[in-house]
């Protein structure tokens, strides 16, 4: 199979001890360099300190990887020849040979053919805002409507249309669920201003969900668990309502489009929020990994 799982999380799938999916897009092109690095590390760290089994996904080499070690975090984490791949992208980088960090949509397929159910990331793609023109929507939502797996974020990146991107999800027919909350989260600040409709509190609620929709059948859609940034760590709201303004400006002027529109985005709001998007960036992670690690346990105890 081209698909190359690593003996650590090999073993731990066969003995069903819980393992948490991590994503490499967000280490290669969403944070800085060379602290991506260091959050790499310290995300698997996390997920150890829980009790799980970390499993970074990327593509080296045309070798898709679920699971890496520590040399080859830090080719992703390096960025030379790391190309940003979506689902679309994996079987043209197999085949080309080529080394890519995977978006939501490619580690949330990758993840789900190795048989690892949880899936702990930052912010979703969704909606583009200005979707009526550029009919930029992130693949992650297509997929996510395929793909039977759990997948712990802090909502959709706010650079997005979020009413739109929610509006997309129930389209699709994609479970969401607040974490604690009834309003969907909003990335770098606690609540988007919008509702949802369910809400879970305890990872076992989660895993009972998880095993619903196994016993249910169906088309396997995912799960989502929108779980806050605390209050706390949140990047102040008037903050972000002005500098994201400043940073949709500054995309349109200078004509990025397509795939770099995300890594644009995120990077001006580190550059222009002097960090503080970084670290409440790094806060709703770091709450997702420890989530889901939590998430993977339950699930893992049930079967
Ligand atoms: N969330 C983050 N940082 C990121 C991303 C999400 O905190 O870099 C990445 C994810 O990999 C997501 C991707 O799948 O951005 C969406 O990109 P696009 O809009 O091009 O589909
Ligand atoms: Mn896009």
């Amino acid at each position: 199979m081209v698909l190359t799982v690593s003996e650590e999380v090999r073993e731990a799938i066969a003995a069903n001890r819980p393992v948490v999916a991590l994503e490499s897009t967000i280490i290669a092109h969403g944070l800085p360099r060379p602290r991506n690095l260091q959050v790499a590390l310290e995300l698997e760290a996390a997920v150890r300190r829980e009790g799980a089994v970390p499993a970074t996904v990327a593509v080296l080499d045309g070798r898709p990887r679920v699971g890496l070690d520590k040399e080859q975090l830090e080719r992703v984490a390096g960025g030379d020849g790391i190309r940003k791949l979506g689902h679309r992208d994996l079987p043209l980088a197999v085949a080309g040979g080529e080394s890519g960090a995977t978006t939501v949509s490619g580690t949330a397929l990758l993840a789900s053919l190795a048989g690892v159910r949880v899936f702990a990331t930052g912010g979703l793609g969704g909606v583009h805002r200005e979707w009526t023109v550029t009919q930029d929507e992130s693949a992650d939502l297509g997929l996510l409507a395929r793909t039977r797996i759990t997948v712990v974020c802090a909502g959709v990146k706010s650079i997005l249309d979020v009413a739109a991107t929610l509006q997309r999800l129930e389209t699709l027919g994609v479970a969401v669920a607040g974490y604690g909350t009834d309003r969907f989260p909003g990335f770098y600040l606690s609540d988007s201003g919008h509702p949802v409709d369910w809400r879970l509190d305890t990872p076992g609620q989660v895993a009972d969900v998880m095993r619903a929709q196994d016993a249910l059948g169906g088309p396997g859609s995912a799960l989502i668990v929108a779980n806050p940034v605390p209050g706390d760590e949140q990047l102040d709201p008037e903050v972000h309502a002005r500098v994201l303004a400043e940073a949709l400006r500054a995309c349109e002027a200078e004509g990025i489009t397509g795939q770099a529109v995300t890594p644009f985005l995120l990077d001006h709001l580190v550059r222009r929020t002097d960090g503080a998007s970084l670290a409440a960036n790094l806060a709703a992670v770091r709450g997702n990994v420890r989530l889901a690690a939590r998430v993977a346990a339950a699930w893992a105890a049930g079967e």
